[in-house]
C-alpha cells in the first residue's frame, strides 16, 4: 500500500493454493460412540424437510419468557430476523436456571491460572457473581442497549463480565489482552463505551504483564468512558484515577447477590466482536440473542456431544475471540457443562502443562487449533505420552485448515487412535459452527470439514456463483440464512451489504471469504482465505491492517505484507517495506530501522500483528495498472521461483527483492 493509493488486490482464484485432499483415509464412528451420541442422522432429516421447524425446536430446549410470533422474517435480506417477537435473558439461561433445576453445586468452571492457582466455581457461585456484576453496572447508571469494553486475562471475572451485560440487556464488546493501547482505543471509540473491565496485569509466560497501564494510556481523552472497573489479578500498583475508576474486590464484591433478570427481545444486540476484514479498518461484527443462542447451544451439545452430568469440556480459545464468546461462554454454560479455563500459555510453566491440565482434571472433550497441534508436534510426542490421557473421548479443531498430518497426530497421540475429531468450520460472523462432521454420525476424514450442519446450507461456486464440480476450487457461500448469523457492522449498517452480500447479489448468497473445493463424495475441503486476511496461529489479521501501522511509521514510504505459510502458526506475516528518500545523506541502520518498524506495528496492532521478516526493498512489484502483486511477494516470502513476471511494470524490482531476501535468516 503507498500513502496514496488505499486499494488492495482483488481477490483471486490464484489464492486458492492448498494441495489436493487425500481422501483414502476415513474413521467411521465406533459402535460405541454411535449408541451415546446426542446426534444422530435425523437431525439431517428434520433439516431438510423444514429447517424453520428444525431450530424452532432446538430454540424450545431455551427458556423465553415470551414466545416468538415467527420462527425467521427474512422479507428484507441480507437482514434476518430470528424468533421475532420472542423474549429471553441470556444470561438466565447460562446461570440462573441450571441453579434453579437443581444443579446448584455442579461445578461451570474448573478455572487454572498460568502461576498454578485454581479455582472451581459452581453455577450457584457464578450466579452470585453475575447478580453481584449487574447489580455494579446497574449502580453505575448503565441501561440496556449502553456499550461495555472488556479487555481482561483468562480469568473468572470476564466470562461474568459478560455474562453480567448480557444480564442487563448490556452490549459488551471483548477486546484481546494482547491487542495494543491504540487499537483498544479504536474500539472503544467505534463502540461509544460508557464503561471499562480490566484488570491490573496478567501473566504472561511466568510474569506479570501492565494492562492497567495500557488501559490508561488508550483512554486518555476517551470522552465516552465514564468508569472503568479494576480487577486485581497480578497484585502490581497501578495508579487509580479518582472518579473513574474503581476496583473490582471493593465495588463488584460488595454488592447483594440477588438480581431479577428482565427480559429481552430476541433481536436484541448481545455483543459486538471486531474481526479483520479486507480493509485497514477492523469491523465490528454484531451478534443478537436469541438466535444466537439458539445455534451455539445446539451445536455445542450435538458437535461436542455433550453430557452436562459427565463431561469435562475444555476450550482452549481465549475470550477475546468468537471461539471464547460461543463455546467458552455461551453454548457451554447454556448445556450446563463442566468446563476447565485456562489462563496461561501452554508452555508454562512446561510444555506438558496442557496434558497435566487434561490429566488432573479429567477433561473428556478437548477443542483447540491446529498451530497448537503443530507446536505440539514440534514438542514431541513424548510429552503427551508421560500423562494419563484416558479421560479424552472427542478432539475439536478450529481456526484454520488443519492439514492431515497434524489431524493423525491429534488422532494418535491425544485421541489414542479412537476419539472422533470434529473439525469445525465457522467465522465471527457466522457466531456458530455450520461446517463440521457430527460424532457418532459422519465418518471422519483428516483435513476435511466435510459436511453442513443440519439446518444450514452452503455451497462452493464459482465467479458468476454457479457450483463447482468436484475437485475444483470455488468460493465457499452460505445460501440460506442462519440463527446466530452476524446482524451487521457496528455503526455502518451499509457496510456488510457491500462487504459480505454484494459479491453474489444476484444469488443472495453470503460471501464467507474462504475457498475450498469438494471431493469426489461431496465433502468440504477449506483452502484458505480467498481475500487478503492473513491467519496467524488461527487469528484473522488483515494484510490492509499491517500495511496502514507501517505506512503511519514516519520512516516508511510504501509497504506491502503477505502471508506466508509457516509449519507452526499456518501463515507468518512478511512485510516488504520501502523507505521514505532521506536527504540528509545519512546511512540507514537497517536493522534499527526493522527494530523499529516492528516496534511500530507492535504499538498499532498489538504482538500477535508483528511481522516474522521486514524486508527493506527499493521496489515493488506492480502490475501496469499499479496494483502490488501480493502474488509475487508470496512466492518470494515462501522461498518459490518468482516464474513468469511478464505482467510486471518493472521486472528488475523482482530479482532485487529476490536477492536480498536469499540473505534472510
Ligand atoms: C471461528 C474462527 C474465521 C476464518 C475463516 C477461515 C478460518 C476457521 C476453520 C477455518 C478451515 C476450519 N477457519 N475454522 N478454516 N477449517 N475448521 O476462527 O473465526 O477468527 O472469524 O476466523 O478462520 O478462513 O474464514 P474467525
Amino acid at each position: 500500500m503507498s500513502r496514496e493509493s488505499m486499494t488492495s488486490e482483488s481477490i483471486t482464484r490464484e489464492s486458492i493454493t492448498r494441495d489436493g485432499p487425500d481422501v483414502a483415509r476415513t474413521f467411521a464412528p465406533t459402535e460405541h460412540f454411535q449408541a451415546q451420541a446426542n446426534a444422530d442422522a435425523s437431525h439431517y432429516e428434520h433439516a431438510d424437510r423444514d429447517s424453520e421447524h428444525f431450530w424452532a425446536t432446538q430454540a424450545e430446549n431455551l427458556v423465553w419468557t415470551q414466545p416468538w410470533d415467527e420462527v425467521l422474517d427474512w422479507s428484507n435480506p441480507p437482514n434476518a430476523r430470528w424468533f421475532h417477537g420472542g423474549k429471553l435473558n441470556v444470561a438466565y439461561n447460562c446461570v440462573d436456571r441450571h441453579v434453579e433445576s437443581g444443579h446448584g453445586e455442579q461445578v461451570a468452571l474448573h478455572w487454572v491460572g498460568e502461576p498454578g492457582d485454581t479455582r472451581d466455581i459452581t453455577y450457584a457461585q457464578l450466579k452470585d457473581e453475575v447478580s453481584r456484576a449487574a447489580n455494579a453496572l446497574s449502580s453505575l447508571g448503565l441501561v440496556a442497549g449502553d456499550r461495555v469494553v472488556i479487555q481482561l486475562p483468562m480469568i473468572p471475572e470476564a466470562v461474568v463480565s459478560m455474562l453480567a451485560c448480557a444480564r442487563l440487556g448490556l452490549v459488551h464488546s471483548v477486546v484481546f489482552g494482547g491487542f495494543s493501547p491504540a487499537a483498544l482505543r479504536a474500539r472503544v471509540d467505534d463502540a461509544e463505551a460508557r464503561v471499562v473491565i480490566t484488570s491490573d496485569g496478567q501473566y504472561r509466560r511466568g510474569a506479570g504483564a501492565p494492562m492497567k497501564a495500557n488501559v490508561d494510556e488508550a483512554l486518555v481523552g476517551a470522552e465516552t468512558v465514564e468508569k472503568v472497573i479494576v480487577v486485581r489479578r497480578v497484585g502490581e500498583p497501578v495508579a487509580m484515577q479518582e472518579g473513574r475508576d474503581l476496583w473490582w474486590d471493593e465495588f463488584v464484591a460488595s454488592q447483594s447477590p440477588e438480581h431479577e433478570p428482565e427480559s429481552f427481545d430476541s433481536e436484541h444486540p448481545l455483543f459486538i466482536l471486531y474481526t479483520s476484514g479486507t480493509t485497514g479498518k477492523p469491523k465490528g461484527i454484531l451478534h443478537t440473542s436469541g438466535g444466537y443462542l439458539t445455534q451455539v447451544a445446539y451445536t455445542h451439545r450435538v458437535v461436542f456431544d455433550l453430557k452436562p452430568d459427565t463431561d469435562v469440556y475444555w476450550c482452549g480459545a481465549d475470550i477475546g475471540w468468537i471461539t471464547g464468546h460461543s463455546y467458552i461462554v455461551y453454548g457451554p454454560l447454556a448445556n450446563r457443562a463442566t468446563q476447565v479455563m485456562y489462563e496461561g500459555t501452554p508452555n508454562t510453566p512446561h510444555e506438558g502443562r496442557h496434558f497435566e491440565i487434561i490429566e488432573k482434571y479429567g477433561v473428556t472433550i478437548y477443542y483447540i487449533a491446529p498451530t497448537l497441534i503443530r507446536t505440539f508436534m514440534k514438542w514431541g510426542e513424548h510429552i503427551p505420552q508421560g500423562y494419563n490421557l484416558e479421560s479424552v473421548r472427542l478432539l475439536g479443531s478450529v481456526g484454520e485448515p488443519i492439514n492431515p498430518e497434524a489431524w493423525m497426530w491429534y488422532h494418535t497421540h491425544i485421541g489414542r487412535g479412537t476419539t472422533p475429531i470434529v473439525d469445525t468450520w465457522w467465522q465471527t460472523e457466522t457466531g456458530a459452527i455450520m461446517i463440521t462432521p457430527l460424532p457418532g454420525v459422519t465418518a471422519t476424514k483428516p483435513g476435511s470439514a466435510q459436511v453442513a450442519l443440519p439446518g444450514i446450507s452452503v455451497q462452493i461456486v464459482d465467479d458468476h456463483g454457479a457450483q463447482v464440480e468436484a475437485g475444483e476450487g470455488g468460493y465457499l457461500v452460505i445460501d440460506k440464512p442462519w440463527p446466530a448469523m452476524s446482524r451487521g457492522i457496528w455503526g455502518e449498517p451499509e457496510r456488510a451489504q457491500e462487504v459480505y452480500w454484494d459479491r453474489f447479489k444476484a444469488q443472495g448468497y453470503y460471501f464467507a471469504g474462504d475457498g475450498a473445493k469438494y471431493d469426489e463424495h461431496g465433502d468440504i475441503w477449506l483452502l484458505g482465505r480467498v481475500d487478503d486476511v492473513m491467519n496467524i496461529s488461527g487469528h484473522r489479521i488483515s494484510t490492509v491492517e499491517v500495511e496502514s501501522a507501517l505506512v503511519s511509521h514516519p520512516a516508511v514510504a510504501e509497504s506491502a505484507v503477505v502471508g506466508a505459510s509457516d509449519p507452526t502458526t499456518g501463515q507468518s506475516i512478511v512485510a516488504f517495506v520501502i523507505l521514505r528518500d532521506r536527504n540528509d545523506g545519512d546511512i540507514v541502520d537497517r536493522d534499527a530501522i526493522i527494530a523499529s518498524l516492528s516496534a511500530h506495528v507492535v504499538a498499532e496492532i498489538g504482538p500477535i500483528a508483528r511481522p516474522k521478516r521486514i524486508l527493506v526493498v527499493p521496489e515493488l512489484p506492480k502490475t501496469r495498472s499499479g496494483k502490488i502483486m501480493r502474488r509475487l511477494l508470496r512466492d518470494v516470502a515462501e522461498g518459490r521461483d518468482i516464474g513468469d513476471v511478464a505482467t510486471l511494470a518493472d521486472t528488475s524490482a523482482m530479482r532485487t527483492i529476490a536477492t536480498s531476501m536469499a540473505g534472510t535468516p
